[in-house]
């Protein structure tokens, strides 16, 4: 590696590479090395490493430097994501780069744009299924349109988040194309099974993520003679990671996109990555030593780039998407058990689940954060809160406490599903949604909808009921705000935009409701942001508030200390950042009034407050100690 590199970058690469060659060469060995040809194909890997390092731009490669000098720069709490298609933000990429001054007035430092790599043609599950890492779709610019963006983003303190989807390829890229036409070397970069045998073994066990809209696991191919395994739909191959060849491959195609300037990776359902029988195929070792793999690729050839584990798995599952401090994995981690457990609050109007998610989050390591966030581009996935949900009555240590016994699995099943019947609208709920892909009957329901029709504002009859609404919103965006991770904001609710309906009438989407959530820009709310007697007006301002508050205060910062606190009401949930914050958010439609010993500023209105503190229905308070630190 060192040796294809110029003389002026080699001694520090020889630095990094001292740091994180053992563990990529170790895990690279765990998982390829009993192959004759593994050292040649190490050789070959480090070498090609090494080239991709060589061409990083040099801004990059100051980058590079600034970062590694301040390891834990993402988790001030100055950082403030914004998640987006393309295509609905700008319309192209060159139109997000038109929006940077919107962006700024947010105060947003960190930018995911959906996937806008050259998509299959046809359906392509809103471009996660890719036909071409190397290209940008042309139908939003070109890969000079890419590279210029990231520039001007930077330019503006913003880095630019790109989903990597390297579990899958769509089934007209190259490597699919080419195993169709009977190339066995392209052929073994998926799993193809010549009959059915070894996929129902392992259809035992396997879950489903779409199993309305495309069953099973596996898909016939004609011309491959036989099953691909296709974990989402039938155009996303599944990619095999047993051949080494994958790995090389995708590491490289990830340094490439760096090297046009993307400051972090969003690791498209990462849990997915290993195949193994008897299992549900998610979260194996082999997946973890797979991303340890390829955070050490990163930290020698790309060390400013970051690493996001988009992995929708139970609470326990996620902190080892982190890694550890011998073998790091991922830098950023989705809470998608606090995400829904905030929403399942508001459902039960009572605060149980998410307290017992919070219990059960570790705390962070060092230079590593959690992504929070009220909604994004998918479904709130209920199954990921199964074990909090089913620990309801049992004591820990009983049997059934972890949700994993059939029984007591039916009755964390149950609950779930009350929660995604109330967001689909059922029973006079309040909330204007949609259940999503359920067949298991043991299984909850997935919910889709834009936050602001979640929290009601869509059916609110009246003035008081669209105030309780804008206050939901707001409650579940003060707990993202407040946790101590990346608050990432899904485009269009800050603006408090609605459900897109017309999704239905387009033949390519209608299967799928997550298209819900996935509305065009809407320029005239963004037009009437400032004013304050209209809906988005109101949200907007309030929103900005609580962002402005968060940035002055560094114990809101990822990692810093959190406490839950005893809290008078099992509807309100009390939350201490470090010694002098405390939010109170009240998930019910009742006011509660708290004692509150000492003395405090609501920071929202620069109230002072003794002795006590009244929520109103829904209602969050952002307060500060101005005497003693909190005691209990
Ligand atoms: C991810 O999601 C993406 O976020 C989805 O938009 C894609 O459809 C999918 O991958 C395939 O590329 O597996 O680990 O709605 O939560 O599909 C997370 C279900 C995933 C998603 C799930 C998901």
């Amino acid at each position: 590696m060192l040796a294809v590199l110029p003389d002026h970058l080699r001694a520090e690469a020889a630095r990094r590479l001292a740091g994180a060659e053992p563990v990529l060469r170790e895990r690279l060995a765990g998982l390829y090395g009993e192959r004759a040809d593994f050292l040649p194909w190490l050789g070959d890997l480090m070498e090609n490493i090494g080239r991709l390092h060589a061409a990083r731009p040099a801004a990059l490669r100051r980058q590079d430097l600034r970062r590694a000098a301040q390891a834990d720069w993402f988790l001030s709490q100055r950082m403030l994501g914004y998640c987006a298609y393309v295509q609905c933000f700008g319309g192209t990429l060159d139109g997000v780069g038109r929006r940077i001054g919107h962006l700024r007035e947010l105060g947003v430092s960190y930018l995911h744009l959906l996937p806008f790599l050259r998509p299959r043609a046809g359906e392509n599950d809103g471009g996660f299924a890719v036909a071409n890492f190397d290209e940008v779709d042309p139908a939003l610019g070109s890969n000079a349109d890419l590279e210029a963006l990231t520039a001007r983003l930077r330019g503006a303190g913003i880095s630019l988040c790109s989903d990597f989807i390297l579990n899958h390829v769509a089934d007209d890229h190259a490597w699919a194309r080419g195993a169709r036409a009977g190339d066995p070397a392209m052929r073994a970069m998926f799993h193809v099974f010549p009959d059915r045998t070894l996929p129902d073994r392992y259809e035992r066990t396997l879950g489903q993520v779409f199993p309305q809209a495309a069953p099973g696991n596996f898909s016939y191919v004609e011309e491959l003679g036989g099953w691909v395994w296709t974990t989402f739909y039938p155009y996303q191959w599944d990619l095999n990671y047993a051949n080494p060849a994958v790995f090389a491959a995708m590491a490289a195609t990830m340094l490439r996109l760096a090297n046009r300037g993307i400051d972090v990776f969003r690791l498209d359902s990462t849990a997915f990555l290993w195949k193994r029988e008897g299992s549900d195929c998610m979260n194996q070792p082999e997946a973890h030593a797979l991303l340890q793999a390829l955070r050490a690729v990163v930290a020698i050839a790309a060390p400013g780039v970051l690493l996001k584990a988009e992995a929708i798995v139970p609470t326990r599952e996620l902190p080892a998407y982190f890694g550890s401090a011998a073998a790091p994995e991922c830098h950023i981690a989705y809470h998608s058990s606090l995400m829904a457990a905030g929403w399942a609050a508001l459902a039960e109007q009572d605060t149980e689940l998410l307290r017992r998610v919070v219990a059960a989050t570790p705390a962070l390591p060092p230079a590593a954060s959690w992504l929070s966030y009220v909604r994004c581009h998918d479904d709130i996935g209920w199954n990921v809160l199964r074990a909090e949900a089913g620990a309801g009555d049992h004591a820990p240590g009983e049997p059934g406490a972890d949700g994993a016994d059939g029984g007591q699995a039916g009755g964390a099943a149950a609950r779930l599903a009350r929660v995604a019947r109330f967001f689909s609208g059922a029973d006079g709920s309040y909330a204007a949604g949609a259940a999503f892909q359920s067949s298991d009957p043991r299984a909850a329901h997935g919910s889709n909808g834009m936050a602001a029709s979640l929290a009601g504002l869509e059916t609110a009859p009246d003035d008081a009921a669209r105030a309780a609404a804008r206050r939901r919103l707001l409650l579940l965006h003060g707990l993202a705000l407040s946790f101590g991770a990346l608050p990432v904001l899904f485009m269009g609710d800050e603006l408090a935009q609605r459900n897109d309906y017309g999704y239905s009438a387009r033949p390519q989407h209608a299967m799928d409701s997550r298209w819900l959530q996935r509305p065009q820009f809407d320029q005239q709310r963004w037009a009437a942001r400032h004013d304050g007697g209209g809906e988005a007006g109101q949200v907007y301002a309030a929103l900005r508030r609580l962002v402005r508050l968060r940035q002055s205060r560094p114990e809101l910062a990822a990692g810093a200390p959190l406490a839950l606190l005893p809290s008078v009401d099992p509807a309100v949930l009390a939350l201490a950042r470090g010694e002098r914050f405390l939010a109170l958010l009240n998930f019910s439609a009742v006011p509660h009034t708290l004692d509150l010993p000492g003395r405090w500023t609501c920071l929202q209105d620069d109230r002072a407050m003794a002795g006590g503190a009244t929520l109103e229905p829904y209602g969050m308070l952002w307060l500060a100690r101005d005497d003693d630190a909190i005691s209990t």
